[in-house]
């Protein structure tokens, strides 16, 4: 039994937020639907989650990308996100690092490519200017204005909507949307989320505050705080469908129209939908970068080969 587990990965990093794709040296999955391999991930390879993303070889921040055969045979990949804490259902900022690391390797084109995920296939494109464009999964709004207490804030009206992970928005808040206030955003999203979850809601594990973006064409700025208690860089391609759900709910963005969307690092993303029944259907657009090209070594004999679990 070989010591060693030898595992290729690109890095890359979507408006800031890193992505590791791993290509070669995964877990076999089977070849079920995502959903169902997400669930094997989970319960028999949990440790190869935490080897890749965590430290000390990764770091909160970065999400995986497990490049899979895909379960729709209309699709060309299929992808598995996972983060410090777990998997995600989709992940927009994670696409667009997939296409660009694809390209980068020769194995995508301009053109679309569509692509296999737990929560549905997907489209995404590499334009000719070298952004990628993806349509996401049917988007909506489950909660309008739902009141909370926050112990010490008082009464908070959120709303909760679904962008391919569940999202928590918050346009009422007195938080300044600064990189200098990281450490008080954090402690002010995961109380937001301990409401919530106290609410009968313990699904919603995005948490995402708003304000106007003060930048000339930008509608907004955003605060995006992850399950494991990481901040996304990127805009956040899912709270961006989520954010456009609920703007389409109050009738404030007309099918086609534009959002752009910054991050509280100052990237953007641009976002429109179309109408699918009373759901809708978000085109999201950014930029990606790659960062590296490496051979990760798992050994069985250092104590951390897992990660710090
Ligand atoms: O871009 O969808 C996204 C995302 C989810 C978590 C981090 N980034």
């Amino acid at each position: 039994m070989a010591t060693v587990q030898r595992i290729k990965v690109l890095d890359s990093h979507t408006g800031g937020e890193p992505t590791r794709l791993v290509l070669e040296g995964g877990p076999d999955l089977g070849s079920g639907p995502l959903a169902d391999r997400v669930k094997v991930f989970k319960e028999k390879h949990d440790n190869f989650r935490s080897a890749i993303v965590g430290e000390p070889r990764g770091s909160d921040v970065i999400v995986g990308a497990l490049l899979v055969e895909p379960h729709d045979k209309t699709c060309q990949f299929g992808v598995i996100f996972f983060n410090n804490v777990g998997y995600l259902g989709m992940c927009g900022h994670g696409t667009i690092g997939l296409i660009v690391s694809l390209a980068h390797l020769g194995r995508v084109k301009t053109g679309p490519v569509k692509l296999d995920t737990p929560v549905g296939p997907i489209e995404a494109q590499l334009l000719a200017s070298g952004e990628v464009a993806f349509t996401n999964i049917p988007s909506y709004r489950k909660e309008k204005d739902l009141p909370l207490y926050l112990p010490g804030v008082g009464d908070v009206n959120v709303d909760l909507a679904w962008g391919g992970n569940w999202f928590c928005l918050i346009e009422n808040h007195d938080q300044t949307l600064e990189l200098s206030n990281i450490a008080q955003l954090t402690d002010y999203c995961s109380r937001i989320r301990q409401a919530v979850t106290d609410s009968g809601f313990p699904d919603i594990d995005h948490v995402e505050l708003f304000v106007p973006s003060k930048k000339p064409g930008v509608n907004s700025k955003n605060f995006v705080l992850c399950p494991g208690k990481a901040y996304d860089r990127s805009p956040c391609g899912t709270g961006t469908s989520a954010k456009l759900a609920c703007l389409a709910a109050d009738g404030k963005l007309a099918p086609g129209d534009e959002w752009v969307q910054e991050s509280i690092v100052g990237s953007v993303f641009r976002g429109k939908y179309r109408k699918q029944g009373d759901k809708i259907i978000p085109t999201i657009t950014g930029t990606a970068f790659v960062t590296g090209e490496a051979t990760l070594i798992l050994d069985a004999g250092d104590p951390f080969v897992w990660g710090i679990r």
